[in-house]
């Protein structure tokens, strides 16, 4: 079953929203486009509730600051795509009916979640276990943030054996793709 996962293509990360990823718009009519090769559509959303822990306001700090909570360093961001709000919704345009499972991530208060897999405390998301259900073992990974999210998942996608592709032009960066690109090539994906 040839199967897509769209990560985090949702309107904060648009440009004008409040993370915004450079071309991130781009991408809603070529993810279109691309899913009429796929039996299987699965996407991620960053799903925060207020006051996460990964949000710059929650600590009184800037965007760009970091915390340390528990061991772990977290990068601080703008509030973004916060539970049920339009910001964390898809891009209306984006066609959304093939969509079969949408997995939410980032949704505990303490715990930030750059994987659709699993959080930062290594808590499942139910991903993998919805893909061992529906018998998936290669998935093509497309979306943002190439050099955040879409690398996380990608790197524990390799560690999780699954064969993993990831679409380049289907792809954005916070700060450019290309170093992630490798990083996640040198993980044993396949960058097509
Ligand atoms: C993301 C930063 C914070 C992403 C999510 O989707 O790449 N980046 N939350
Ligand atoms: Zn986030």
């Amino acid at each position: 079953m040839k199967t897509l996962l769209i990560v985090d293509l949702q309107q904060d990360f648009m440009p004008g929203g409040a993370l915004p990823v450079p071309e991130a718009n781009v991408l809603i009519a070529v993810i279109n486009d691309l899913q009429k090769d796929f039996d299987l559509v699965i996407a991620s959303q960053d799903w925060h509730p207020p006051h996460h822990i990964s949000f710059a306001s929650t600590h009184h700090k800037k965007p760009g600051d970091w915390i340390e909570h528990k061991g772990v360093r977290y990068q601080l961001w703008p509030d973004h795509c916060i539970q049920g709000t339009l910001g964390a919704a898809f891009p209306s345009q984006l066609y959304t009916k093939k969509i079969k499972k949408i997995i939410h991530k980032g949704v505990h208060p303490q715990v930030e979640s750059y994987s659709a897999f699993f959080d930062a405390q290594h808590a499942s998301t139910g991903l993998f276990e919805y893909l061992k259900t529906e018998g998936v073992t290669e998935i093509f990974v497309v979306g943002v943030a190439t050099d955040y999210c879409v690398k996380a998942t990608v790197l524990d996608a390799c560690s999780l054996s699954l064969k993993t592709n990831v679409i380049r032009q289907a792809c954005r960066g916070l700060d450019g793709s290309e170093q992630a690109f490798k990083q996640m090539e040198a993980a044993g994906a396949y960058i097509c």
